[in-house]
Order: structure tokens, then C-alpha cells, then sequence
């Protein structure tokens, strides 16, 4: 029945989700290199979900890998930070994805629900 709704009700239906299912998802930032198999797949789980993410890439940037070594206290690539805290590598990207916690640190204020499951 939605297509059927009248428009100003559509709006009053609106004006009520709004507030509560469409706050955007928290920031992510990936440190990536060209070569590196488990920033494709990091990429992958990523675009899989629909998550939007910032891609810094450090192949032969000295500065921005010194960054990422000193924001995550790692030396690895990918390095991925949600709201800029220290989420880690795919490895604990995909054990956060696998517990359900991912979605919870990606749409804190939906409960973890995302826009796109609404
Ligand atoms: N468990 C880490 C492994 C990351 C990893 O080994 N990355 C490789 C590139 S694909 C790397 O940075 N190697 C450099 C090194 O180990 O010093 C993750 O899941 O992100």
C-alpha cells in the first residue's frame, strides 16, 4: 500500500523514521597498499556491505605509513579505523563482521541497524 499512501502522509511517515533510521554510518578509514591481498579483501567485505570508506593508500609515503604505524600501533597494511578508533586489520574486521559487532560500531545510533536494511 506505500505507493497508495497520499503524499502528506508519506512525509508525517518520513518525518518520523527520519530521526531514528537515517543517521549516517560512522566514518571509515582504510590504510591500504596496491599489492596487498588482505586489503582486497578488507575492500571486499567492505563494498559487500555497502559501507563507505576513505582509502589512504601509503605505497611510498612515508609520512602517511608513519601515521598509520602511529594511530594503530601497527606495522601491517590494511589498517582500518571506524570513527577514528583502531579497529585493526581484515582479520579482526572480519571477526567483527562475523560476531555482529561491526554493525553496531558502523550505525551506533540505529542499534546497528543500517539505512539500507531499513
Ligand atoms: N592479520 C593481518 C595481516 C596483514 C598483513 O599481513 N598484511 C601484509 C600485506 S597484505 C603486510 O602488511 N605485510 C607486511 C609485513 O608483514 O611487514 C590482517 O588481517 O590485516
Amino acid at each position: 500500500m506505500p505507493g497508495k499512501m497520499p503524499v502528506y502522509l508519506c512525509n508525517v511517515v518520513d518525518a518520523v523514521r527520519l530521526p531514528f533510521f537515517n543517521k549516517p554510518q560512522a566514518e571509515v578509514v582504510m590504510y591500504t597498499t596496491l599489492f596487498c591481498g588482505y586489503c582486497v579483501r578488507a575492500r571486499r567485505l567492505l563494498d559487500q556491505k555497502k559501507v563507505k570508506y576513505r582509502e589512504i593508500g601509503v605505497d611510498n609515503n612515508r609520512e602517511l605509513w608513519q601515521e598509520m604505524e602511529q594511530r594503530s600501533a601497527r606495522r601491517t597494511v590494511p589498517q582500518i579505523f571506524i570513527d577514528g578508533h583502531p579497529v585493526g586489520g581484515f582479520t579482526e574486521l572480519n571477526a567483527l563482521e562475523q560476531s555482529g559487532e561491526l554493525d553496531r560500531l558502523l550505525y551506533p545510533q540505529n542499534a546497528g541497524v543500517s539505512h539500507e536494511e531499513n
